[in-house]
């Protein structure tokens, strides 16, 4: 069993595995530790990372990039329509080993559960779906020797990671043994991207001007651009002279140039630049602390390496920024640890992680005696995750929860629903009166928001002494943890998840409560006996039970044919392979024990060589297992002669000797 750490960035993807020596960073087919978050889709077969990013030009209309930030998201989502006239590619509405993957800590309830069905769907076990910053704060703590004692203060260290796509920083108090995310903020839609976006504005004016060329007209043209733009934009990182932007056969046979310098490249993403500042101020006003508080401040990310976006960040700190971190593998490394932690084959120092909710979270519900909705905040922002806390209602029939986030201008996401949850099969006491209904709310580990669980508390009188009827269990008490987390707990961990008994009490219930007031004379004893109520789960966009499974099919047949065609090019690699091998030595060493008729039986007859290039191009595999039977046939003979003919002055020695 191996645990396997998951970065998937919006352009770039890094795994990190835990072995038995500490995590590593591993390499793709093409030894590369960085694979390009990129599928191509072909007419048969799909292409993944280089091999589908080498074909963003020449196969742009079917190659997908930047699939990040459409989990979770409505066809109709106005970031998508915004998004979807900057793509080459099409989007379309649809119908309705052990594993952590990441997250951005901006994501959403919506979001965070398409990315737990797309491991699904891929096969992979998802421990946790982790923050990126949170996975970089367990990178960065876990191998420090000397934060402060438990009972001391914290190490406050503050994290930011800018991408292609996005910005996001968090600061983490560290004591020995643990970290806790005390505040979260991004931009979401700050990045690398942006940067490129400003350049390729810049060329398209100054080709359309200098060559009179309409760029965006063509998208091969333009996804080039950006490719160039991206390498220049590196360039200029390290460079701070005029370097040239070059590309050859550009758009109607013409071969375009220009140049660019630091200086000029910086006062172009002015407006980009003074972005980078907002979420740290936002960040330092949420966890109240003042700059002289922080330790220490981390950068990670491709994009943190533009010298301006250092500089700005430096310069709102007072202070050098650290880059003790690996910028690109820090978030898959954190990831991989976590799941170490996590999983019970490894033992880890011990080490606790946590998280911060990044909205607040509130329920509402219908509500007699108020006569309409009442809410209540159960999850403010910054609480501690994964939580679970259980609420006490007062009801004589089934009811339904909505939950949603309370800050709707603050989200990154165009609906603050979460989702509705229906607590099923609510009965009153036999006495008529409102029964207490307990209701867990929990966000999990991968941030995710649920009604887990709700319970019917049905109240026997029974008078002192006497033994209840039955021996129904009592009351559970509000400690009872969480099943499915528990399963994921390792030796090493400990469960972080806490209970917090929040009783909210609408009028109707305050009103049921005096009633309830039992005579005091008699002193009855209370059981009480605890009935589980079924829940109808209705998150926003889940994907359908019928749908996942429809997808896992899908998956497992694109799979299938990847392989089946990957067959098939080997195949046809052996057939060629063959016949180079064999054209060659005919004309070599096997030329003497072939005859004129059977040379031109293999050149002509069977043509080995046109055939692959004319009707041997596209085949099914078994015409390339038997053309090369076929082939075999003929030059195995030849080859035999051959062996045979080396062989024999060899077995006369031998035989010379023995007599
Ligand atoms: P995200 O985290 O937003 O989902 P990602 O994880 O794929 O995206 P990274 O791999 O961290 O992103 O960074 C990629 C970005 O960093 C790209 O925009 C790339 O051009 C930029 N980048 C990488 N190296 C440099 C450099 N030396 N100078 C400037 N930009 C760089
Ligand atoms: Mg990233
Ligand atoms: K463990």
């Amino acid at each position: 069993m191996s645990v396997v750490g998951f970065d998937v960035g919006f352009l770039n993807c890094y795994v990190a595995v835990a072995r038995a020596g500490g995590i590593e960073t591993v390499a793709n087919e093409y030894s590369d530790r960085c694979t390009p978050a990129c599928v191509s889709f072909g007419p048969r077969n799909r292409s993944i990372g280089a091999a589908a990013k080498s074909q963003v030009v020449t196969n742009c209309k079917n190659t997908v990039q930047g699939f990040k930030r459409f989990h979770g998201r409505a066809f109709s989502d106005p970031y998508i329509q915004r998004l979807k006239s900057s793509l080459v590619y099409d989007l379309a509405q649809m119908p309705s080993g052990t594993t952590g993957i990441k997250v951005p800590c901006y994501y959403t309830d919506a979001e965070r559960r398409s990315v737990v069905d797309a491991a699904q769907i891929a096969g992979l076990n998802c421990l946790r779906l982790m923050n990126e910053t949170t996975a970089v704060a367990l990178a960065y703590g876990i191998y420090k020797q000397d934060l402060p004692a438990p009972e001391e203060k914290p190490r406050i260290v503050v994290f930011v990671d800018i991408g292609h796509s996005g910005y996001q920083t968090s600061v983490c108090a560290f004591n020995k043994g643990k970290l806790k995310v005390l505040a979260t903020a991004c931009d979401p839609e700050l990045g690398g991207k942006d940067f490129d976006e400003m350049l390729v504005r810049h060329f398209c004016e100054e080709f359309g001007k200098k060559y009179k060329l309409d760029v965006k007209t063509k998208p091969r043209a333009l996804v080039r651009l950006y490719q160039e733009c991206e390498k220049l934009k590196k360039l200029m990182s390290a460079n701070s002279s005029d370097l040239p932007l070059n590309i050859e056969c550009f758009m109607n046979d013409i071969d375009v140039s220009g140049k660019l310098n630091r200086y000029s490249f910086e006062e172009m993403c002015a407006d980009v630049l003074g972005r980078v500042e907002a979420p740290l101020h936002n960040l330092m006003e949420q966890a109240k602390l003042k700059k002289e508080d922080i330790y220490a401040v981390e950068i990670v990310g491709g994009a943190s390496r533009i010298p301006s976006v250092k500089e700005r960040i430096g310069r709102f700190f007072g202070k050098e920024l650290s880059t003790t971190l690996n910028a690109d593998e820090a978030v898959a490394r954190g990831c991989a640890l976590q799941c170490a932690i996590l999983s019970p084959a490894f033992k880890v120092r011990e080490f606790s992680i946590t998280d911060a909710v990044a909205y607040p979270i509130s329920l509402k519900w219908n509500s007699a005696a108020e006569e309409g909705l009442s809410d209540c905040e159960v999850f403010p922002k910054n609480h501690a995750a994964p939580f679970s806390k259980v609420l006490t209602f007062y009801r004589r029939e089934p009811f339904s929860l909505e939950a949603y986030y309370n800050t709707p201008r603050e989200l990154p996401y165009p609906d603050p629903t979460i989702g509705q949850f229906v607590i099923q099969k609510v009965v009153p006491q036999a006495s008529g009166e409102s029964s207490k209904v307990k209701v867990k709310v929990r966000v999990n580990i991968h941030g995710i928001f649920s009604v887990s669980s709700a319970s019917l508390v049905e109240v026997q009188k029974t008078e002192e002494g006497e033994e209840p009827m039955d021996t129904e269990q009592q009351a559970t008490p509000e400690e009872e943890t969480d099943q499915d987390e528990t399963k994921a707990q390792g030796d090493g961990q400990k469960e972080t998840e806490e209970e917090e008994e929040k009783t909210t009490s609408p009028e109707e219930s305050k009103t049921e409560k005096k009633s309830d007031q039992p005579p005091q004379v008699k002193k009855p004893k209370v059981k009480t006996k605890v009935l589980e109520l079924p829940i109808e789960n209705s998150p926003q966009w889940e994907l359908a039970i019928d749908m996942l499974n429809l997808f896992v099919e899908n998956e497992g047949n694109m799979i299938m044919q990847d392989k089946l065609e990957k067959e098939r090019n080997d195949a046809k690699n052996y057939v060629e392979e063959y016949v180079y091998d064999m054209r060659d030595k005919l004309h070599g060493r096997l030329e003497k024990f072939v005859s004129e008729a059977v040379i031109d039986k293999w050149l002509l007859c069977q043509n080995p060589e046109n055939w692959l290039y004319e009707d041997g191009e596209d085949q099914p595999k078994q015409q390339y297992i038997d053309k090369l039977a076929e082939l075999k046939k003929l030059g195995q003979p030849i080859q035999e002669r051959y062996m045979e003919s080396e062989e024999r002055p060899r077995a006369f020695d031998d035989m010379g000797k023995q007599i």
